[in-house]
């Protein structure tokens, strides 16, 4: 008797186990490089298709305030996945470490991606990385992904016909490529054809437990190759222009790919799918390619490498049929910070002491709550001066450097932070200085400094586009 009960009480504990890692709900956060929300027609875009996105916002929510990291590529995806802001993180600007890779995220680093294979989910990193070598501390596979599949290094992304990607960290070649970073760049491999594959299969192999993909889709970033300009082959735009569009429909079209996946394999209703992308516009709304596809359309200022909000707001969407409202468009602000917290509510893992996030979990707002409550939204930046921006409520300050003057915007009436009002709220200037004090904390790898030299370097960087 006494051994039918011990039987009886494994056989239900068991039961608990499975009925508890069948509730752990899959978790896919695409992560675009460089889309903005000019870009997708959700969002006012007229002239670039992106139907998937669209469908996506209206079978979910689309966030019209949902922040990156900052407005590079690696501190902004050091966010997401540290769950730190830029005023903590050890990732605050792109910093290139020898022939290919970034600086390493040091040891002793926490990734939502280690959070969730502590909870049992499968864990996977798709597309790029840009946080550390294979052979460093910031290594995906030593950072909680099983699986990896595309490009390390930030550099060798620029080029959609590369000589070889990697498959966890063994290097394949694509033999025929030029691995040209320019825009003639050409080969018989679109490295996005393989992505993509990888990502369905990743899906497909792990449907029976919950698993956490990383999608760090590579398009469209700089730069503008394509294999097929689609429906765009024949308009009457330059070949920039007709590869940037059928980049982004491109984009569209793997997202809808995933969602079609997820259809099929019945596990719409268990998987929430994130979508972002890690900076506003690479370009300036008074380029060519701004002027092209009206990015001025969306009102907010700035682009890539600035912390007005055209550089700091990305296309958030959350889909999650049955959890996530449909048609639900919030204008709260979330950011890449909250992302690890999140993770933690939704997989039930526990966040180890000493770890510890700036963000909060978004959980409720996903799900049609209010915002979580915060004291302030804080961004860094150092390629070339130390940027710094904070937003506390509506009011948002800029700071351009050290010993740059703090410009003050009232979010709610002025977007396009058109109207400085430094000079008329001296008191909320030193507020938002006494903000930036407690946000930032000193790193020997970021000083704050006004470079000329680097001021230089971001302008010939903005000049290429
Ligand atoms: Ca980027």
């Amino acid at each position: 008797m006494k051994q039918f009960s011990l039987l009886l009480v494994l056989v239900a504990a068991f039961a608990v186990h499975t009925a508890r890692a069948a509730d752990k709900p899959n978790i896919i956060f695409i992560l675009s490089d460089d889309l903005a929300q000019g870009d997708v027609g959700c969002y006012g875009q007229k002239l670039i298709q992106t139907p998937n996105l669209d469908r996506m916002a209206r079978e979910g929510t689309r966030y019209t305030q949902a922040y990156c990291g900052t407005t590079v590529c690696a501190p902004s995806r050091t966010s997401l996945m540290i769950g730190q802001h830029t005023g903590h993180s050890p990732i605050r600007a792109n910093r290139e470490i020898g022939a290919e890779g970034q600086m390493p995220l040091p040891a002793g680093t926490f990734t939502v991606a280690q959070l969730l294979k502590s909870a049992g989910y499968a864990t996977g990193c798709m597309g790029k990385w840009g946080m550390g070598m294979f052979d460093t501390t910031g290594s995906p596979l030593k950072l909680g992904f099983d699986h990896f599949f595309g490009y390390n290094c930030q550099r060798h992304a620029h080029s959609y016909f590369p000589k070889f990607l990697y498959n966890d960290d063994q290097r394949f070649d694509l033999p025929g490529n030029d691995g040209n970073t320019k825009v003639e760049g050409k080969g018989p491999i679109y490295a996005q054809d393989l992505i993509s594959g990888e990502t369905l299969k990743f899906i497909k192999a792990n449907k029976d437990r919950p698993f956490f993909l990383y999608y760090s889709i590579t398009l469209p970033h700089g730069t503008f190759q394509i294999n097929d300009q689609g429906l765009y082959k024949d308009k009457p735009w330059t070949e920039q222009e007709k590869n940037y569009a059928a980049m982004v429909t491109r984009l569209d079209t793997d997202v809808g790919r995933i969602l079609a996946l997820l259809k099929e394999l019945k596990l719409d209703d268990k998987t929430l799918v994130m979508l972002a992308g890690d900076n506003g516009s690479s370009f300036p709304p008074d380029s060519a390619l701004g002027k092209r596809f009206d990015q001025a359309a969306n009102g907010l200022r700035g682009f890539k490498r600035e912390l007005y909000e055209g550089g700091l707001r990305n296309a958030g969407l959350a889909r999650w049929p049955g959890v996530v409202p449909a048609g639900r468009v919030s204008e709260e602000p979330w950011a890449f910070w909250d992302f690890l917290p999140t993770a933690a509510e939704l997989s039930g893992a526990k966040i180890p002491a000493g770890v510890k996030p700036d963000g909060f979990s978004l959980v409720s707002f996903l799900k049609g709550g209010p915002a979580p409550t915060r004291d302030y939204c804080y961004w860094e930046l150092h390629e070339g001066a130390s940027l710094q921006a904070v937003r506390w409520g509506d009011w948002k300050a800029v700071r351009n450097g050290p010993s740059k003057p703090i410009e003050l915007y009232d979010l709610k009436t002025d977007a396009a932070e058109s109207k400085n009002l430094a000079a008329e709220k001296p008191e909320l200037v030193a507020k938002a200085e006494a903000l930036m004090k407690s946000a930032h904390t000193d790193d020997p790898n970021w000083p704050m400094r006004d470079s000329k030299a680097g001021a230089k370097k971001i302008a010939a960087k903005k000049k290429k586009v």
